[in-house]
């Protein structure tokens, strides 16, 4: 395991203590948390089941024994744990790199606690540097990417990329994120996004980092 991999085992290990016995536990998409949901595997029998953001995440729970509900038969999910691309201080995240970002700002919205798991690395001054991931709906694909340009991004095409909602991904580079909140406003204003991958208009409510010095949580 990389040195990069234990931070992140360590961080999913600790999201642990965030799940309370007998909830319904939301699951996020990503390397950070399949180590979550190997973790989540050893206390099985101490949840009622998962509701998850991917197609990948749902066949790993599976594969654990989890159940996975649909997410229309639930309505109280207390905890929501996923990982992230970056995350500044403020505990707003970009997302996305997965290209699950749909299906986890619904569940993030859902859930009663949102707990990011990450290592070191995710933490940023500001947010941007990551190109920003965007799903679109195909038709609207070209249209959004020239108001992108007009707000000075450079959207990129994930060619062959399509989500598990049937939809496309735009990478958004060289984007100065100076107010996080306001430009997902604004970009969810703009028919054919389906999701900005920004999270800051609903942060994450607690951030647990794996760095070389143990575990940090900001809340
Ligand atoms: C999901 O997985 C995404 O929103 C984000 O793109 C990614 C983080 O992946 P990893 O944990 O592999 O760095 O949480």
């Amino acid at each position: 395991m990389t040195p990069q991999d234990q931070l992140k085992q360590q961080a999913a290990q600790a999201a642990l203590e965030y799940v309370p016995a007998g909830s319904i536990v939301g699951v996020g998409t990503g390397s950070t948390v399949n180590f979550f949901i190997d973790a989540l595997a050893g206390i099985k029998n101490q949840i009622e089941g998962a509701v998850s953001s991917s197609e990948a995440s749902t066949k790993r729970l599976r594969a654990h024994g989890i159940e996975v509900l649909d997410l229309n038969a639930v309505s109280d999910v207390p905890v929501y744990v996923d990982g992230a691309d970056e995350t500044n201080a403020h505990l707003q995240l970009i997302k996305g790199g997965g290209g699950a970002l749909t299906r986890e700002k619904i569940i993030a919205q859902l859930a009663k606690k949102f707990v990011c798991v990450a290592d070191e690395s995710k933490m940023v001054q500001r947010l941007g540097k990551f190109p920003l991931p965007i799903e679109v709906i195909p038709m609207a694909r070209s249209m959004i990417a020239r108001e992108l340009v007009k707000l000075g991004g450079q959207p990129v095409y994930r060619d062959g990329f399509v989500t598990d909602n049937g939809n496309q991904i735009l990478d958004v580079h060289n984007l100065e994120i100076m107010e996080p909140a306001k430009l997902e406003a604004e970009l969810n204003n703009l028919p054919g996004i389906v999701t900005v991958g920004l999270f800051a208009i609903r942060p994450a409510d607690v951030l647990i980092l794996g760095t070389a010095n143990g575990i940090r949580t900001l809340t």
